[in-house]
């Protein structure tokens, strides 16, 4: 069993019965020129996560760690987008738009792809989600649970959207959820502290944070 130093408590798992889950690291979201940053957003702080991503991403695969990333990804005839989401945004800017990387969310375009620093490798599990969350529409809790998955560490943007969507609905589902401090970001420096401080108050109420460096030591302490 690997203890990770956490927030505001221990968290423990066996690598096992444990995935890695990298939450939309898209060209549209991390780079300058991308969506985000036509909504004039500040995308350096998003693209400075890349390098405790790859570590993590390094880790998980060093101890065979089932690693899943996700797409925030739409049917190019935007079937599987409500039209109450697809309202969202600002005009000429809503998903399915021409964007700057090509239509907005939408699958196949360029925009649309994992940063090619951090891009799944054959036999990892990509997960193309029509929703904030990964498990709207998606069949994974189905295919986790078919693979002993309970454990899930998470990482990837943006903390208060996807990423924290995404906890709120595993841990809804039974799965105990650790979230990796310098391999998330937002675009509003508040809304990532906000989401940590909301993560672990009352007990930890969605589940555990900690640092990288934590989460490392654990599990070279941990190697033979
Ligand atoms: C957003 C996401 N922020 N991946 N998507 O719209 O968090």
């Amino acid at each position: 069993m690997i203890q990770v130093d956490a927030r505001p408590d221990g968290f423990s798992f066996e690598p096992s019965s444990t995935a890695l889950v990298v939450i939309d690291m898209q060209r549209d979201f991390i780079e300058p020129g991308g969506f985000g940053a036509a909504l004039g957003n500040d995308v350096t702080p998003l693209k400075a996560i890349v390098p405790a991503v790859r570590r993590l991403l390094a880790l998980a695969r060093q101890q065979s760690l089932l690693v899943i990333h996700t797409r925030e990804s739409h049917l190019p005839d935007l079937s599987d987008c409500p039209p109450a989401k697809q309202a969202h945004g600002l005009p000429g800017m809503r998903i399915g738009d021409q964007g700057p990387m090509g239509r907005i969310l939408v699958h196949g375009e360029p925009g649309n792809q994992i940063l090619e620093e951090v891009a799944p490798l054959a036999g990892e599990w990509v997960i193309d989600k029509p929703g904030k969350g990964m498990f709207y529409a998606t069949g994974l809790h189905e295919r986790l649970v078919a693979r002993g998955i309970s454990h899930l560490l998470f990482a990837g943007v943006t903390t208060e959207v996807c990423v924290q969507t995404s906890m709120r609905e595993a841990n809804d589902r039974g799965y105990r959820c650790l979230l990796v401090e310098e391999a998330t970001e937002s675009y509003f420096p508040e809304f990532k502290r906000s989401t940590l401080d909301m993560i672990i108050a009352q007990g930890g109420i969605v589940g555990r944070t900690a640092r990288l460096s934590a989460l490392e030591a654990a599990l070279h302490e941990d190697a033979p």
